[in-house]
């Protein structure tokens, strides 16, 4: 059996496919994501249809979240996403059901981080899904994690891949016109797909489209 945990995917459905083409599963492997399938790039509804047709397990991502607490929408609520918000609005039930975190016997996968002073399970699940920094310090969440069971998070793609002793970063900004990561645990083996264009500036925020030339 082989693991492989996915970056964020952010609607990047050809490079997503790719890189599960690429890592060839058999039946007896298990594909994870970190969260953050969809929003930003171009392909949320097709990104979802294939995470739960290939039976992928996807913990929840701070856009999943977002867009589960919005729903049902007022008109001034999605300005600043660029959701296609009808296009994945049958999936809502779906995505209620993500779990915000997995720990399993070896490795815990979670969106953005922790903050290891309090026990895992009793962080609140907005830190769970947009930690970066820890108010109380200013480091890395992840500086103060020396726990047994590695982690694997996104979330973070100004800081790309990390492979750290202890956890690792695996939001490599495809939507930003970067790369998909995977990474196979048990082959300790990164596989990648370019993306196919830049779908959205990392320099914005928020996207609007009338802004651009
Ligand atoms: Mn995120």
């Amino acid at each position: 059996m082989r693991t492989l945990v996915i970056g964020d995917i952010h609607g990047c459905y050809d490079e997503l496919a790719s890189l599960v083409e690429k890592f060839n599963p058999e039946s007896r492997d298990r594909i994870f994501t970190v969260g953050d399938i969809i929003n930003r790039g171009p392909f949320s509804g097709k990104c979802i249809e294939f995470v739960r047709e290939m039976k992928i397990t996807s913990v929840m991502g701070n856009h999943e979240h977002w867009y589960i607490k919005s729903w049902p929408f007022d008109d001034n609520s999605v300005e600043s996403f660029n959701f296609r918000r009808l296009e994945i609005e049958e999936h809502l039930e779906w995505m209620k059901t993500l779990q915000y975190y997995i720990i399993n016997d070896d490795f815990i996968i979670v969106h953005a981080g922790f903050d290891p002073a309090i026990a895992f399970k009793d962080n609140s699940r907005d830190v769970l899904v947009s930690v970066r920094t820890l108010e109380h310090t200013g480091a890395p969440w992840f500086d103060g994690y020396y726990g047994t069971k590695h982690i694997y998070f996104g979330h973070w793609a100004k800081l790309g891949l990390m492979f750290g002793k202890y956890v690792t970063a695996l939001d490599t900004g495809c939507v930003y016109g970067n790369k998909l990561s995977g990474y196979i645990i048990e082959e300790n083996r990164l596989i990648q797909v370019p993306a196919k264009k830049v779908y959205h500036s990392i320099y914005e925020d928020t996207f609007n489209p009338e802004k651009r030339q």
